[in-house]
């Protein structure tokens, strides 16, 4: 047994200056890189709605949030970094389309409902999926994940009292509210991945104790807890097949559009194009703030030389 297999078995992290397979490596940073690909992504959709949010309240509460989601996106490159990633190589690679980043950014947000319905379903989506990674074998990831996910929790409530408020509402808003939720729903669902059975990833990176669930578990755990969320709001899930199954002691739900998944990864959802422009063009006019940065590094070590 190398030492490697005896940290996994004994449950122990993996550090980076422990030997791993080349595999485990590319394996994390595929996850880590698409993850914070994510965040920063994950920023356009609500970030939209700063300067159109309803109240100053609201509005900082917004900022605070996507801020947040920059913040986490650093995190993770800085993770990535410890296991020898470049993150001037990882931007190029999310900007060329070579490294993926969720399906879920690729959705417009048409209403200020919809920051509200991104709080509440792709924020608790994003928890379930990364509440066990705080227990992944890769100790720098693990540990991120940790403090990500105290601050998405209180993205997630932030979501849930927004949609409150706007279902104690006028009609007007309670419409608003179930429209997003509507449009939300699926793409939410296929945040969790592909199904198990067409998931190349999830058998190896489970023996690696990188995923301790897998895919359809957490989508199923994610199903269970929205549910009697939505009651609690007033709102209808846009699933018929959705209801409970006693001798599961879970909530059966209808079939993900599989199809409209894997189009969406390969690049050709409502959004991708959008995204990816807004991103190349936020890189190419901060170079010269990169430069500057570089340029008083340099003359700072200059000095003190
Ligand atoms: N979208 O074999 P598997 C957030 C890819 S939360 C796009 O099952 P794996 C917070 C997958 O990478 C969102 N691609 O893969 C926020 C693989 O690609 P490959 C981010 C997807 O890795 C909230 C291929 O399909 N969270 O940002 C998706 O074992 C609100 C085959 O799949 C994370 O990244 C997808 N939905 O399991 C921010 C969590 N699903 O190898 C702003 C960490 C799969 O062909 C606002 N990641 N793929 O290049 C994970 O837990 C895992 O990577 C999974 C996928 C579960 C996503």
């Amino acid at each position: 047994m190398t030492d490697f297999d005896a940290i996994i078995a004994r449950d122990q992290r993996i550090e980076p200056r422990d030997r791993m397979p080349d595999a485990y490596r590319a394996t994390m940073v595929r996850q880590i890189a698409q993850h914070a690909h994510s965040e920063i992504i994950g920023m356009q959709p609500e970030g939209r709605w700063i300067t159109r949010a309803p109240s100053l309240r609201r509005k900082a509460i917004l900022l605070a949030k996507v801020q947040d989601e920059a913040g986490h996106g650093l995190y993770l490159y800085a993770a990535a970094e410890t296991l020898g990633a470049d993150r001037a190589d990882l931007t190029a690679k999310l900007i060329s389309g070579a490294q993926k980043y969720s399906s879920i950014f690729n959705y417009p947000s048409l209403t200020f409902a919809d920051v509200g319905v991104i709080g509440w379903l792709v924020d608790g989506a994003a928890i379930c999926n990364q509440v066990p990674l705080c227990r992944t074998s890769y100790g720098p990831y693990a540990r991120a994940m940790i403090r990500i996910c105290k601050e998405e929790s209180f993205h997630q409530r932030q979501g849930y009292e927004l949609l409150m408020t706007m279902m104690r509402g006028t009609p007007a808003q309670r419409e608003m509210v179930q429209d997003a939720v509507d449009r939300w729903w699926w793409p939410s669902l296929m945040m969790f991945g592909p199904p198990d059975a067409e998931s190349p990833n999830t058998a190896r990176s489970m023996a690696w104790k990188i995923k301790r669930h897998s895919n359809d578990e957490l989508r199923q755990r994610f199903v269970d807890m929205s549910v009697p969320q939505a009651d609690a709001l007033g709102i209808r899930l846009p699933d018929p097949e959705l209801r409970w199954n006693e001798e599961r002691g879970h909530y059966d739900f209808g079939e993900v559009d599989w199809e409209e998944f894997r189009r969406v990864i390969a690049g050709d959802g409502p959004c991708n194009a959008e995204r990816i422009a807004v991103r190349r063009a936020a890189h190419e006019e901060g170079a010269w703030v990169r430069e500057a940065a570089s340029a008083h590094a340099a003359k700072r070590v200059g000095r003190a030389a």
